[in-house]
């Protein structure tokens, strides 16, 4: 069998053959490799691939140790003939609730530092699977050995017939001591039997750009530039999002003034766009600071405070008297406020001193209500929004303890202390994972359903989006928040990221969740979950890198927030003394100038059309 990569740039007529075959690939949903020219074949065989330190090799023993049968589907080790072996055989018999819920899967006996440049190589095809394309599917991971399964490389790829070489760079984000963290193929996606052979881990250490190593990842189905979905919702933005503005000029006599200059300019967009922030940073001096302000100044209309809110940032006096000054800046600039998070129900994640409640449920009740009802009612009319209670799902130890009813109470209690904020659910895992994880979405859908039930003042619902290497696609993204929609609650994404070392892809992603997101008539506001490389829960998110640069994703949403989606024009007025035109909807400041007269008003374009706005030129 002939062996050929598509990974490694080096000439330009094989980096435009490999652009071709990827393009070719994006298009029909595989990869094109086949119809590649020997000569490029030729040319990518050469060896000039960098070399790192080889910490795991696949065997026939490691393989052999991952072979099973079970209800969901087997794993085999079988011999291949034509240069390729040991393989695994893996067979998916019926599409299980997760696509982890059956996997392939090897420890790294090797310590992993944070930061260190991995490369995941392996070969792979379909021999066949039930989808209109024949194509089986898997998840390459690299993850923490345990609970959270932190992900360092988180992917999934759709595989030829032809077997292929795969080759996934990325930079690790948890120091894990040897034996604790693994490489994992997600399989559980459909009923498949797909090979997998030669998988190979090694280091190139930390001093390392991962970007050298190329990536081999396919675009996910929504990305082409011509996907239907964007027709779509570039339609629905227009309808949704934007109202019409009629403005009439009329002199001190109340007489139309034709040919009048008007310059219109959106002060505030009515849509929410925001980020996670911390208190201490917004407060700080310095150009870095100066710079953080810069980007709520310029794209914010809401922000978060990423740790400040929750009880350990809260508990402390110091820091909450920086929370009230940083929420006064906020409050200046009309950057509207999300409370993060009253209850996080698990012990991992909540003050010590409920653990030590633990065994009596009655004090640990008490404890919780009295901690909702100090918090919400102290910043009262400071915060519009609440999330009462984050990541039930999996965070769920007081849960067990007080049953899930008392999560009305929890409701309750903050409408009590708080009569205006709306008043949120908030999880992970709904929209990312390609949204497959279908098992959760019932769960949160019928968490939600039930407080809605139960006569819970529940004000909205929050998808915090957080994403890895492996996008959703937006047509699946909309489906699942149709689904919600249902409920009849406004949708907050809360967290949104994108934590990508493919940063084509992080952008291209950006752009369409972003886009997906604003169409979606549920939706009323996105928050990021932090924008600078500095100040980020994964710096490889950001925005922006530590001197300030944006990143590609950042650039788009500089583009998307600061222009596409803002309406800044200038007109003239008609023979009547009008300017009709559509704007997206918010606060604007209008300025008309006649010769040297200018008057200048503030004014809001909402949904439904109101009178004219009349501006009145003095004498
Ligand atoms: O980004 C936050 C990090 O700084 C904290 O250490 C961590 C624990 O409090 O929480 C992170 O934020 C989480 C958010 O509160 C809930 N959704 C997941 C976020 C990322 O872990």
């Amino acid at each position: 069998m002939r062996r050929f990569s598509l990974f490694y740039r080096r000439s330009p007529s094989f980096s435009t053959l490999a652009c071709l075959g990827l393009t070719l690939a994006a298009a029909f949903g595989s990869f094109a490799v086949p119809s590649l020219s020997a000569t490029a074949q030729e040319t990518a065989t050469s060896d000039e691939r960098p070399t790192g330190e080889l910490l795991f090799k696949s065997t026939a023993q490691t393989f052999a140790a991952n072979a099973r049968k079970t209800r969901i589907g087997a794993i085999s080790v079988v011999d291949e003939a034509d240069g390729v072996g040991p393989v695994a055989r893996c067979e998916i018999f019926e599409t299980p609730e997760s696509p982890w819920a059956f996997s392939l899967r090897f420890l790294v006996d090797r310590p992993v530092a944070k930061g260190e440049v991995l490369l995941l190589e392996f070969r792979a095809r379909t021999v066949s699977a039930k989808t209109e394309s024949g194509l089986g599917s898997l998840g390459p991971m690299f993850e923490t050995s345990d609970p959270p399964y932190v992900k360092s490389l988180n992917q999934r790829v759709e595989l030829g017939f032809a077997w292929r070489d795969y080759s996934l760079p990325f930079r690790c984000v948890e120091s894990r001591d040897a034996g604790k963290s693994a490489i994992v193929f997600f399989l559980g996606y459909l009923p498949q039997t797909v090979e997998i052979a030669d998988v190979k881990l090694s280091s190139f250490g930390k001093n390392f750009d991962v970007s050298t190593l190329r990536n081999s990842e396919p675009r996910y189905k929504g990305a082409e530039p011509d996907a239907p979905w964007r027709a779509t919702a570039q339609e629905r933005i227009e309808k949704i999002r934007k109202g019409d503005l009629t403005l009439q000029i009329v002199d001190a006599d109340g007489k139309p003034v034709p040919n009048a200059t008007v310059e219109i300019r959106q002060t505030r967009s009515a849509f929410g766009w925001g980020t996670a922030v911390v208190a201490g940073r917004l407060l700080a001096q310095g150009s870095d600071a100066d710079a953080y302000r810069d980007f709520l100044v310029k794209y914010c209309n809401r922000a978060v405070f990423e740790n400040d809110l929750k009880w350990f940032g809260w508990q402390n006096r110091r820091n909450r008297a920086d929370v009230f000054r940083a929420l006064d800046w906020l409050d200046e600039r009309q950057i509207d406020v999300r409370g993060h998070c009253l209850v996080w129900p698990s012990w991992r994640n909540s003050t010590p001193r409920w653990r030590e409640l633990a065994s009596n449920p009655e004090a640990l009740d008490a404890a919780i209500r009295e901690h909702i009802r100090d918090e919400a009612s102290a910043l009262r009319g400071r915060v519009v929004d609440w999330d009462v209670v984050n990541e039930i799902h999996d965070n769920n130890d007081i849960l067990k303890i007080l049953g899930d009813d008392v999560l009305v109470d929890w409701f309750q209690e903050a409408r009590a202390a708080d009569p205006n904020a709306r008043l949120f659910i908030n999880d992970y895992g709904i929209l990312s994972g390609e949204g497959l994880d279908r098992r959760k979405q019932t769960s949160y859908f019928r968490a939600i359903k039930k407080l809605i039930d139960a006569g819970a003042p529940i004000g909205g619902i929050g998808m915090q989006s957080h994403f890895g290497q492996t996008a959703t696609p937006p047509e699946r993204l909309l489906e699942i928040l149709d689904r919600f929609a249902e409920l009849g609650l406004p949708i907050s994404i809360t967290e949104h990221d994108v934590d990508a070392t493919d940063k084509a892809f992080q952008a291209e992603f950006t752009r369409d969740f972003l886009t997906a997101a604003f169409s979606h008539p549920a939706v009323d506001e996105i928050l990021v979950w932090g924008f600078w490389e500095r100040s980020h829960w994964r710096p490889e998110s950001a925005y922006f890198s530590a001197d300030w640069t944006p990143t590609p994703a950042g650039k788009v949403w500089q583009e998307l927030v600061g222009e596409t989606w803002r309406s800044n024009l200038d007109a003239t007025s008609n023979e009547a003394g009008t300017v009709a035109t559509r704007v997206f909807l918010g606060d604007y400041r209008i300025t008309v100038r006649v010769g040297d007269k200018t008057s200048t008003l503030e004014t809001t374009v909402e949904k439904n059309a109101g009178e004219p706005v009349v501006v009145r030129l003095a004498d």
